[in-house]
């Protein structure tokens, strides 16, 4: 059983869900409990309690205990691989990769956290010093989504520690095993209790505790766009200090002169692996017309050829849809996309395995204009689309026309080209000759227009959002 972890407790929920593996839902990985929001406002008090005690704790300490978290996630990364991959459907190389990845962001913020520094400079009035700091903020408020079910929790989790904040975490329902098994690395730590707090349950009770309670300094939130902005609108009524990663409709740009081996594998990995539930997926492909015949023809050749099946089965290339309403919006956008005028090149059904599981094939959109809604949407599925453009400079404006703005690809092997295109995209990450998703743990990460919204995240970024700015004016 998953339940809460509160104040060093392990705690009883109010109501049971299933949770059931995507490849074989004849398979429950296990049951949580869902805590109500008096429970929540309960986890949120002591965590706030627990603000002094964390921060007086030190920095030698502190960056101890984050780099024992570490270790002991890449100790484990075989069992929670593998854990991750059964609620999620990522395949297991993808689960056992995230799992690293969430190892050597701790181990990161281990380092970060005996790094913090300010600066000093001397006032404008003769005789005065300034000194310039950055503090805790207090406590941080986590929200993260399913499709990223320990790498996104880590690189919330692992900053607000190292900078001397106190949690409290809410992980998306879909995904409460790896929360669980996380929160047990964490609790066995040598954090003082109630400095880490795992509330699961409903976005309605645990969700709004979080996002309304004044106890709460800053919410860092990942997830839908709709969702977003009721956290922002909600977090701006208390000036609460906000940041959130949402949506993406990435375009991949590929150029007349791009090396097509390159052009397919990146298009292959950014479009469908993760089953393209990533919000730095590669959506739309944008390609010049002298290639287009030659880049369709091979990508469908190779997604034909992909492995469609159960995630932890070897050689597995794509695992299942996440869950049911998912599924059912991918295909909503499948009719959408065919009455918008598209043409499926490839894929566009549901497959059936020796398991009874979410499967959709890779599906390709031809003969598609950026103002469709399967252009313009993030549809957060194994879809992508292709649009044919008549040159470079089409492409660019295609690319950029979209009310999103959070990573940008191009394939080509030409400098001029590759470097004006990393200076007039309008994402917040630009990828030359790479895939549009799979991103490092130690540099910015985020996004423009409706894909972020407040200080980027990872990296030393993220000492904008999770301390406070304090300048001191010393006079002897
Ligand atoms: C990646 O592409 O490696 O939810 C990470 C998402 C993003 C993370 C993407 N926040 O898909």
């Amino acid at each position: 059983m998953n339940r809460s972890y509160i104040g060093g407790d392990w705690v009883e929920g109010k109501s049971v869900l299933k949770n059931l593996n995507p490849s074989d839902i004849n398979d429950c990985v296990g049951e949580f409990e869902c805590i109500d929001q008096s429970q929540t406002n309960e986890a949120i008090q002591v965590a706030s309690d627990a603000t002094t005690d964390w921060q007086e704790i030190g920095i030698h300490r502190r960056a101890e205990i984050l780099d024992s978290i570490g270790s002991k996630i890449l100790e484990r990364k075989d069992e929670l691989g593998t854990l991750l991959s059964r609620e999620e459907g990522k395949t297991l190389p993808e689960g056992l990769g995230e799992v690293e990845r969430a190892g050597h962001i701790f181990k990161f913020f281990a380092g970060e956290a005996v790094r913090i520094s300010g600066s000093s400079m001397d006032s404008v009035r003769y005789g005065v010093d300034v000194e310039i700091s950055r503090e805790p903020l207090g406590l941080v408020g986590i929200i993260t989504p399913w499709n990223f079910p320990i790498a996104i929790p880590a690189w919330k989790i692992a900053p607000a520690l190292a900078y001397g904040n106190t949690v409290v975490f809410k992980p998306a329902g879909l995904v409460p095993a790896s929360a669980h098994a996380l929160t047990e690395i964490i609790s066995e730590s040598g954090l003082p209790s109630g400095v880490f707090n795992l509330v699961m349950g409903s976005g309605s009770e645990v969700g709004a505790a979080i996002v309304e309670s004044p106890l709460i300094s800053a919410v860092t939130f990942t997830g839908s766009v709709e969702t977003g902005r009721d956290v922002l609108v909600k977090t701006a009524e208390r000036q609460a200090k906000v940041q959130l990663e949402m949506g993406g409709k990435n375009p991949l740009v590929i150029l007349d002169d791009a090396d097509l081996d390159i052009a397919v594998e990146c298009a292959l990995n950014g479009a469908f692996y993760s089953t393209g539930q990533r919000c730095t997926a590669s959506s739309r492909l944008i390609v010049t017309s002298g290639i287009h015949d030659h880049f369709v023809t091979r990508l469908v050749e190779r997604m034909e050829k992909m492995k469609v099946d159960h995630a932890l089965e070897p050689g597995t290339e794509m695992g299942p849809v996440v869950d049911e309403t998912q599924l059912k919006q991918d295909l909503e956008y499948l009719e959408i996309g065919r009455s918008e005028g598209a043409e499926i090149v490839s894929g566009g059904i549901q497959l059936e395995r020796k398991t009874k599981g979410y499967y959709l094939a890779p599906t390709l959109f031809t003969e598609t204009s950026n103002n469709m809604r399967i252009n313009q949407e993030e549809i957060f599925g194994p879809i992508a689309t292709v649009l044919k453009v008549k040159d470079y400079e089409e492409a660019l404006s295609a690319a950029n026309d979209t009310s999103f703005g959070l990573s940008a690809g191009i394939c080509t092997n030409s400098l001029k080209y590759s470097r004006h295109f990393r200076h007039k995209s309008e994402a917040g990450m630009v990828m030359v000759n790479l895939p549009t998703a799979g991103v490092d743990y130690h540099v910015p990460f985020g996004g423009r227009r409706n894909s972020s919204f407040g200080p980027r995240e990872q990296g030393q970024a993220a000492a904008q959002f999770y301390t406070a700015t304090k300048t001191a004016y010393i006079s002897s």
